[in-house]
């Protein structure tokens, strides 16, 4: 656990599958609110949902604010646990601001005993951080797949900030500058921050320990280190994948910096249930 966490987020982080491994009778549900994205992924293919955080290959249904709190109302009766309620896409949770605001509010309001989850690119992380803490998110992921611009421009084609495409290096290192500098500011916060690396082999996966030491010295105390999913229709879709050693071997590499996370399931961004579990999952599949 990062330091100087208050013990309601102590208590919301034992009580989270993702965070405590331990806590696999709890359940998540991921309420699919967000579908704009404001960078591209070279290995993103849009139609998916973010492979940031979630696995590619399937489409979520969009929920507006409303109907995800009725979404959550529905499964908070029929799935035990459910502790977390967490937004992860399809595309970027702080890209769609007012429908993820709006959505936490929702919740909150009716269920203040549930822990509320992130997960961004933090390309807008340090204009939101200050009021996502005063919105009462509990846990924050930032994926950063590259701590130096040029490994960055290799997985990251563009960005939109401020209003402008901005492409190449640029690009790679606005977004670089932002993750860090918000990474630093939820430093002092009462936030229980994960950083997610998508390792990609012969781009980034030499370069993942670098980028743990880095997130580390910005305070993070945990990082979940997931293989590319190659994707079709995308610069990567016919890239090799590592192997399950391989990335068992970056992420016991990387055990001593920072807490390693070896049971991500790489969830859809509607999933809901016990990690792995997808309940009701081909009810809710659109595509
Ligand atoms: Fe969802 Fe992510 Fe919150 Fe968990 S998932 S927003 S931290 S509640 Fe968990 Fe799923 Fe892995 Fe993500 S197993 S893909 S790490
Ligand atoms: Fe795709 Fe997620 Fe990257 Fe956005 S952040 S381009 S949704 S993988």
């Amino acid at each position: 656990l990062k330091s100087g966490l208050s013990s309601e987020v102590q208590q919301k982080t034992l009580k989270h599958p993702c965070y405590n491994k331990e806590a696999h009778d709890n359940a998540r549900i991921h309420l699919p609110v967000a579908p704009k994205c404001n960078i591209k992924c070279k290995f993103c293919n849009r139609k998916f949902d973010c492979q940031n955080e979630s696995r590619p290959g399937v489409t979520s249904n969009l929920l507006t604010p409303q109907k995800a709190l009725e979404t959550f109302d529905y499964y908070n009766e029929q799935v035990d646990n459910l502790t977390v309620m967490g937004i992860a896409g399809p595309g970027d949770a702080l890209a769609n601001f007012n429908k993820t605001k709006k959505t936490v509010e929702l919740i909150k309001e009716k269920y203040p005993e549930v822990a509320i989850c992130l997960s961004t690119n933090g390309l807008m992380l340090p204009i939101y951080a200050k009021e996502l803490k005063e919105l009462g998110i509990t846990h924050l992921t930032v994926t950063i797949n590259a701590v130096d611009p040029d490994i960055g421009e290799k997985i990251y084609d563009s960005i939109y900030y401020n209003g402008k495409l901005i492409t190449g290096r640029n690009a790679a290192k606005i977004l670089l500058d932002n993750q860090l500098e918000g990474l630093a500011k939820l430093k002092e916060m009462d936030i229980m921050c994960k950083v997610n690396i998508v390792a990609i082999k012969g781009v980034n996966d030499g370069h993942v320990k670098e980028i743990v030491k880095k997130v580390k010295s910005l305070g993070v105390t945990f990082t979940n280190i997931m293989s590319l999913i190659p994707v079709a229709g995308t610069e990567f879709e016919n890239h090799e994948k590592l192997t399950e050693g391989e990335l068992k071997a970056i992420r016991k590499s990387c055990e001593k910096l920072v807490t390693q996370m070896y049971h991500c399931r790489q969830c859809r961004a509607d999933a809901v249930g016990k990690l792995g579990e997808d309940k009701d999952s081909e009810k809710r599949k659109i595509s």
